[in-house]
């Protein structure tokens, strides 16, 4: 497809999903396409002072819509459900053109979407507190789960819309109204999003106040003035580590709430007597899908000696043959990195490797679209130490291999790394496998059998340990961040019996 037309093609995408933004405005911030690498829009950023207007706005939304009833709330989010349906694939296709990914992905984050709002309706009716058993006579205690206020929402380039709707759908069942710090490299999909939003709120009615989600398209600055706000009572931030550390600060420093989402350096173990076959298709997904740009991907595989020599020519088979292409035009498997620094950082990390004598197999630049797309063959490699390059997270397709003879010095390695978001382990040993998931196992967030660390379900919680950050979004209860908890005790006797049998007698 060439630039005009998926300038073109941009246009009518979000024009489609109900946006009239203006998308060429003059000297404006460009939008680029990982797809040709080329500007695909220009748009009117916000700065701090919009960002402070929006945040006041957010707060007077808040103290009506704390006070309309949660199921109500549910109401809202069940049409963003139905309207999420309709636009489904315009919304998949925007999320091809700004962060590259196939069809089949881009329309799988939408369907996560879904899913959430699925979900956060059926929890609109489940804000549940506890009845707690009081030490006193005649009283009575009970906890009570009210909203908390302003969500703010950052999220990065590589998945443009599921990660603020896990948090948003989740936000305004519970009462809270979001601002939307979107990526600067995918700002169309959040302004495509809202749009979906607002054609549910259209049809919602008069209960839901006006600047109940609101996107700011900008840079660092916008998050900063984001963090720094005493009114924004919640921060999530997905993103790298290296942007958990300036966000996380600046909000604890006002006792704000946090869900950081982070890095991972997620990593599998092949033990001898894993299926092999579903093994290799598990890797292949988990390590090269999304070109590697998952907070998930997998980018270490411990690989048990008994099995090397099997699973290491598949691997290289399938690391040869896999399809790298532009994903609307063609049906690669595999798109393009985000940008230029993006390869930068590939084929430094794979310089430092072959340093360390590790093996490289792929990571070649693909003459694929114009000279400014990075098309990159993913890299398989072969590594005689888990050490150097292997020990962070380099946000892009490169799968460290090692061999490992001992499975409890494979889980130290396993664990010895910042990152602890998720992890895999393909075995069909029952003892293996319970190791592996016990207290002494993977020290991550996400801990998988036979499947890649890849692809989670809206179901549980999401999010993980150490320098991932420790937040968890999504489902199981993880609602809880965007409620405040109130303990109440209640006196339905005559007397005045004090806790711990204390006396204080006037
Ligand atoms: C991310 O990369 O920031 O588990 C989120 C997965 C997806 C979410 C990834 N459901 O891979």
């Amino acid at each position: 497809m060439g630039t005009r037309d998926l300038k073109t093609v941009t246009r009518e995408t979000l024009a489609a999903c109900g946006s009239r933004i203006d998308t060429s405005v003059a000297e404006g911030m460009e939008v680029m396409s990982p797809l040709t690498g080329t500007a695909v829009a220009s748009l009117a950023p916000n700065g701090e002072a919009d960002t402070r207007i929006a945040i006041e706005n957010a707060r007077t939304a808040f103290e009506s819509w704390r006070m309309v009833p949660g199921p109500r709330r549910g109401e809202l989010v069940r049409l963003f459900g139905e309207e999420l349906r309709a636009s489904k694939a315009d919304l998949g296709r925007m999320v091809s053109i700004e962060a590259g990914k196939s069809p089949s992905e881009g329309e799988g984050e939408v369907q996560e979407m879904i899913d959430i709002c699925d979900f956060a309706v059926g929890l609109s009716r489940q804000l549940y507190g506890l009845t707690i058993a009081t030490e006193r006579p005649g009283h009575r205690m009970m906890e009570t789960w009210h909203p908390l206020g302003v969500v703010g929402i950052i999220t990065a380039f590589n998945f443009p819309c599921a990660p603020w709707c896990w948090n948003a759908a989740l936000a305004l069942v519970c009462g809270d109204p979001v601002v939307w710090k979107p990526s600067e490299k995918t700002p169309l999909t959040a302004l495509a999003c809202q749009a979906v939003l607002d054609r549910a709120l259209k049809r919602f009615g008069d209960d839901a106040p006006a600047h109940l989600s609101q996107v700011l398209v900008g840079g660092p600055e916008v998050g900063a003035a984001l963090a720094e706000n005493p009114k924004v009572a919640l921060v999530s931030a997905t993103g790298s580590t290296r942007m958990g550390r300036i966000v996380g600060p600046k909000v604890a420093e006002r006792f704000g709430k946090c869900i950081l989402e982070l890095g991972g350096n997620n990593a599998g173990i092949v033990c001898p007597s894993a299926d092999l076959d579903m093994t290799l298709r598990a890797v292949a997904f988990g390590a090269m899908g999304t070109a590697g740009q998952r907070c998930t991907t997998m980018r270490r595989l411990f690989v048990h000696e008994d099995v090397y020599e099997q699973i290491l020519p598949a691997l290289r088979k399938a690391y040869a043959s896999v399809s790298v292409g532009d994903p609307l035009e063609t049906d690669a498997l595999v798109g393009p990195l985000i940008d230029a620094a993006a390869y930068e950082s590939m084929t430094s990390a794979l310089r430092e490797a072959s340093d360390l004598g590790g093996t490289v197999h792929g990571g070649e630049r693909q003459k694929v679209g114009p000279k400014t797309a990075y098309y990159v063959k993913p890299a398989l490699v072969e590594m005689p130490e888990h050490d150097g390059p292997v020990l962070r997270e380099t946000f892009a397709p490169i799968l460290y291999v090692m061999k490992y003879s001992d499975l409890e010095d494979a889980l130290e390695k396993h664990n010895a790394v910042g990152g602890g978001l998720s992890s895999s382990i393909f075995t069909t040993d029952l003892r293996e496998m319970e190791i592996f998931l016990s207290a002494k196992g993977s020290d991550c967030g996400i801990a998988n059998v036979n499947i890649g660390t890849s692809g989670a379900e809206i179901g549980g919680a999401f999010g993980g340990e150490k320098e991932t950050g420790g937040g968890r979004e999504s489902g199981s209860d993880a609602w809880r961040a965007y409620m405040r908890r109130a303990t109440n005790t209640i006196n339905y006797s005559r007397d005045l019996p004090l806790a711990q049998g204390v006396v204080f007698d006037i």
